[in-house]
């Protein structure tokens, strides 16, 4: 899990941090204000008391990426690589492992666009209108928002009669809030287009679709996505300009629910990974999804990220339970089951400031805090870095789409039981859902790309 800094490291660093602290300050070697920039490289750290010490003095905003129980992987630019050998530091270079953070054009499968079977932007919205011209009756796009780049951000909206607003739960699902998260935008595309594919095919789908409003917002930051896949790999933020010269708000700390309530869940810092943003909802990219929320019903929410292979729901901002933690836990422990069952895969699941590391502004916090429904957050496979991170294959797609696929049918089960139970009577007039839950996924085009 990149960015925050894992809890133990913080136990251990805040102990040495006194003792040599001023020593590398006053060393000059570290400069706190200097924006980190350019990470191209990736290191691991021995956890000597000094390797410790001197991440908790620096003041830089180190990308942590993994800790171990001898080393801590980070993301740095070459400067620090100068500082951590100044310093004699013990730590290994292990940027060769993984695929380059500066990506040439075509990198992946040269016949498949610039990130091979992912999609970027235009793939992204050429797929969308294809899917609404070709199930009309079900399916409609709509612009829910401007990037900063002036890119759409695009909503697919799934229903029968979807041009009318129905008294039907609804659902949203959305994707790469984090640009480098590339697998986050191919789970929600491939749920929706297996929904409309197999809509005539199999009952149980038709029934889920008629009785909901499905939302998909695949691409949230759509510029970020494009500067991730052109110019640098690991970026993760939008492309706000700041005002500082950086650029960047992390997306996932811009909501507007306890916004900003401490440093530690979210900074105030620019330049940080975590950049809040100058004030809650500042993005249009968060906005977008605030409006659609907002304008339509919406009784359940996914929100895809990755890696670490967990399901997280609220609180992230504190670690005290929310008031229906028995229920997001419940409904966790279903899906994490659901996924088990089809490629043997298991998801943690847990309450994400505790499971992870605390949050604030984090999307799922927002949608529970103001509406009460469960919200989850998805951190898709695998489960570290030394498994792939960001990275994963071509082939990863398809069976990451299938296992997260039964959670999400699975929610959208739970939305209809328990706000509209009217479409879920048997012959006998009696609620039938194991009949839906358990069916087996069926082979879909949706599971291969379409260009
Ligand atoms: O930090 C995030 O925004 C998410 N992880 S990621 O590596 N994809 O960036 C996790 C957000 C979930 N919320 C909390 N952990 N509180
Ligand atoms: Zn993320």
């Amino acid at each position: 899990m990149a960015v925050n800094r894992p809890k133990r490291f913080n136990r251990l660093a805040a102990g040495f941090f006194l003792f040599f602290g001023f020593f590398l300050i006053f060393s000059g070697t570290l400069k706190a204000s200097d924006p980190p920039s350019g990470k191209t490289e990736i290191i691991s750290l021995e956890k000597t008391p000094e390797g410790l010490a001197a991440l908790a003095a620096s003041g830089n905003e180190w990308d942590f990426l993994l800790e171990t129980a001898e080393r801590i992987y980070l993301l740095v630019c070459p400067q620090d690589l100068a500082f951590f050998q100044t310093n004699r530091l013990k730590f290994r270079l292990e940027t060769h492992l993984f695929p380059p953070a500066f990506p040439s054009a075509g990198a992946m499968s040269p016949s498949s666009g610039a990130n091979g079977a992912y999609h970027s932007y235009s793939e992204v919205v050429a797929e969308l209108n294809d899917l609404a011209k070709r199930y009309p009756g079900l399916a409609q796009v709509k612009e829910a928002g401007r990037s900063h780049e002036g890119r759409s951000i695009l909503a697919l909206k799934i229903s029968d009669n979807v041009a009318s607003k129905e008294p039907e739960p609804g659902l949203l699902f959305l994707g790469c809030h984090h640009a480098r998260e590339w697998i986050s935008v191919e789970v929600p595309l491939l749920t929706a287009r297996y929904l409309l594919e197999n809509y005539e095919l199999r009952p149980d789908v038709r029934q889920l679709v008629n009785g909901t409003q499905l939302w998909f917002i695949p691409l949230v930051n759509p510029d970020g996505l494009e500067y991730s896949i052109r110019v640098y790999r690991y970026w993760r933020k939008n492309r706000r300009a700041n005002e500082d010269g950086t650029f960047g708000v992390d997306l996932n700390r811009n909501y507007g629910f306890s916004w900003g309530i401490d440093n530690r869940g979210s900074s105030p810092n620019p330049a940080s990974e975590v950049y809040r943003g100058p004030a809650p909802f500042s993005e249009p990219e968060t906005r977008a999804v605030r409006d659609l929320f907002l304008e339509n019903r919406i009784d359940g929410l996914i929100s895809y990220h990755s890696y670490s292979q967990v399901i997280l729901y609220p609180w992230g901002f504190t670690t005290a339970p929310a008031d229906k933690a028995p229920l997001l836990l419940d409904l966790a422990r279903r899906m994490s089951e659901l996924m088990a069952a089809v490629n043997g895969r298991r998801y943690v699941f847990g309450q994400a400031s505790t499971l992870l590391y605390l949050t604030n502004g984090d999307t799922t916090d927002w949608a529970y805090g103001i509406a009460g429904i469960p919200a989850y957050t998805i951190e898709l496979p695998p489960v570290d870095i030394l498994n792939g991170g960001f990275f994963n294959s071509e082939a990863d797609i398809q069976p990451i789409f299938a296992e997260n696929l039964a959670a999400a049918l699975d929610l959208i089960v739970w939305c209809l039981e328990n706000n509209e139970g009217k479409y879920w009577l048997n012959q006998e007039g009696e609620k039938d859902l194991d009949r839906i839950r358990y069916q087996p996924i069926m082979k879909s085009s949706a599971m291969t790309k379409i260009k």
